[in-house]
């Protein structure tokens, strides 16, 4: 229950504007591990399958043209809740209805630019590990968690 894992991305936007640390600093001092950690420019045929159910939405092509502005911060969060807390520590889609403390409300204003990437579900979150990891993800145990753990 403590080994769910969670796809989180720094989008061009948040790399760019130097977001990297201050983003993974929240997952980490939340308590997750960080099982991977990847700069990476995705590939068109990447981000189709990634974005596969939005591609016949008519801001795909925007979203492709942006997700591929410049590299990409991928990590994967493995801890209890990964990825219902991962998602709401990103905050709402649109930054507009982000609510204050969660990072898209903190570090964005437009939807088209929100900085950030988190699984939905847990099959998603397999899926996208599986994707952007093709080498396969190592895990490995940490003290603190007999800390951080009831
Ligand atoms: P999320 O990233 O919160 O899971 P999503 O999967 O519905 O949201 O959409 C993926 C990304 O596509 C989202 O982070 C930003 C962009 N996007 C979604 N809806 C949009 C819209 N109406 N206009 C422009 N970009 C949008
Ligand atoms: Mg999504």
């Amino acid at each position: 229950a403590n080994e769910e894992r969670s796809f989180i991305a720094v989008k061009p936007d948040g790399v760019e504007r130097g977001l990297v640390g201050e983003i993974l600093r929240r997952f980490e001092t939340r308590g997750f591990k960080v099982l991977a950690l990847e700069l990476t420019h995705p590939s068109e045929q990447l981000l189709r399958e990634h974005y596969g159910d939005l591609a016949s939405k008519p801001f795909f092509p925007k979203l492709l043209a942006y997700m591929q502005s410049g590299p990409v911060a991928a990590f994967v969060i493995q801890g209890k809740g990964a990825v219902k807390i991962g998602r709401a520590m990103l905050g709402a889609t649109n930054p507009q209805d982000s609510a204050p403390g969660t990072i898209r409300a903190d570090f964005a204003l437009d939807i088209g630019k929100n900085v950030c990437h988190g699984s939905d579900s847990v099959e998603s979150a397999e899926r996208e590990i599986a994707l952007w990891f093709p080498q396969g993800i190592k895990s490995y145990t940490r003290a603190v968690d007999a800390v951080l753990y009831e």
